[in-house]
């Protein structure tokens, strides 16, 4: 019998988003699921029609007396509507808030044919957002209410544990990565059209908040740059950006620092490149890492949150107290002298992404969780 799941994310380019709708389309392609997005846009890695495969935009009205347009009442009304007219069986929310009390209120609004819903927790919604105190005791009561909680990584269980004082269970099942797509690219590399011929490439790929540590990654690339020819590649657009542009010019090293903006192909980027940096101030597992090893890219990361799950250190990358300057930038360098380790190293995140990390290796573990997801009234 098909299941009908609704999930819900946001559109955009982070984390969270892609493994929201990357989930929904392996489950749709399964043929055992169909899959309703409930989104404000079309989700981001939605390219192509698909069978089985719905979305549902949410119209926000705008009133003059609200201070805000109220989103997440409006989500929790197309969520019920959804929930009703396509007969879904459960909710999946990615991202506790606003996401979670859209949940939580569709459920008391389907009243006798209330639906389960399964929340999974992202990062930010735990590390930052949720901890505001403008929204802290909302966060604790909806992971609380959530029929099931599962989070990426055992630090972001942990982490939710302690900070909420929550006692409910929650499972861990990891951030995933499609390896037939994010793959070693020999022919990319021969060929770069980011550098000349010979000149290495470190790139960084976020959404430049600050908890991204930007600032970090030009000063690493100008420690390097400084001992040898190289460029630096930044994927994507935030509130850092700008800083991080002023920081180049200052550092006198904007002329190899290419700001790309936000790119659909992360995998064809992230295979051009010789070494992806990733000083976060935290990160509940970093998906990007991922998606570098896959492509055989080894990483020289941040030693916090979930990172060291996913970066075996000394493996397949290198960690550090995200504020090493001097540290990381003698490890990119030692790598880019190195062929050699940076190869073997590329290889072994590729080989840990494959057998630990593909997405056949957790959608069970999240089709098992929607099987327990029963509302819980
Ligand atoms: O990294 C971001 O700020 C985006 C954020 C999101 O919600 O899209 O990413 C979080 O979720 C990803 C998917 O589970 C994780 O891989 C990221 O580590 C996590 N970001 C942080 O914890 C900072």
């Amino acid at each position: 019998m098909i299941r009908r799941i609704g999930i819900t994310s946001f559109a955009t380019a982070g984390g969270s988003g892609v493994i929201a709708t990357e989930l929904g389309l392996a489950l749709a392609r399964s043929g055992d699921y169909e899959i309703h997005f409930i989104t404000h846009a079309p989700p981001h890695r939605l390219r192509h029609f698909e069978p089985n495969v719905y979305f549902h935009e949410v119209d926000t009205a705008s009133y003059p007396p609200f201070p805000h347009a109220p989103y997440s009442l409006a989500l929790a009304s197309k969520m019920t509507e959804v929930a009703r007219y396509h007969k879904l069986d459960l909710l999946h929310v990615h991202y506790a808030i606003p996401h979670a009390a859209s949940a939580y209120l569709a459920r008391q609004m389907l009243g006798k044919d209330a639906i389960g819903v399964l929340t999974t927790l992202h990062g930010t919604d735990i590390t930052l957002v949720g901890q505001d105190p403008s929204l802290f005791p909302l966060t604790r009561f909806v992971i609380e209410q959530s029929d099931q909680v599962s989070a990426v990584s055992e630090f972001l269980r942990a982490e939710t544990e302690r900070v909420f004082k929550i006692e409910r269970p929650i499972e861990v099942i990891g951030n995933f990565v499609d390896t037939s797509i994010f793959v070693p690219r020999p022919d990319l590399r021969a060929d770069n059209p980011l550098a000349d011929p010979g000149i290495p490439i470190l790139m960084h790929a976020s959404n430049f908040r600050p908890v991204k540590n930007i600032h970090r990654v030009v000063e690493i690339f100008a420690a390097v740059r400084a001992r040898m020819p190289c460029r630096l590649a930044m994927v994507g657009d935030g509130p850092e950006c700008n800083p991080a542009h002023r920081l180049a010019r200052d550092l006198g090293i904007e002329e190899d620092v290419l700001f790309l903006g936000n790119q659909d192909s992360t995998e064809e980027l992230l295979a051009m490149s010789d070494v992806l940096l990733l000083p976060s101030e935290t990160e509940s597992f970093g998906l990007v890492a991922l998606e570098a090893m896959s492509c055989a890219v080894p990483v020289v990361a941040s030693e916090r949150g979930g990172l060291p799950e996913v970066v075996q250190d000394g493996i397949c990358g290198l960690l550090f107290d995200p504020h090493d300057v001097a540290g990381m930038s003698e490890a990119v360098i030692a790598l880019l002298k190195d062929p050699a380790r940076a190869k073997a190293m590329g290889e072994a995140g590729r080989r840990i992404a494959r057998e630990r990390h593909c997405i056949s290796c957790v959608i069970d573990e999240y089709t098992e969780l929607y099987e327990r997801t029963t509302p819980s009234r």
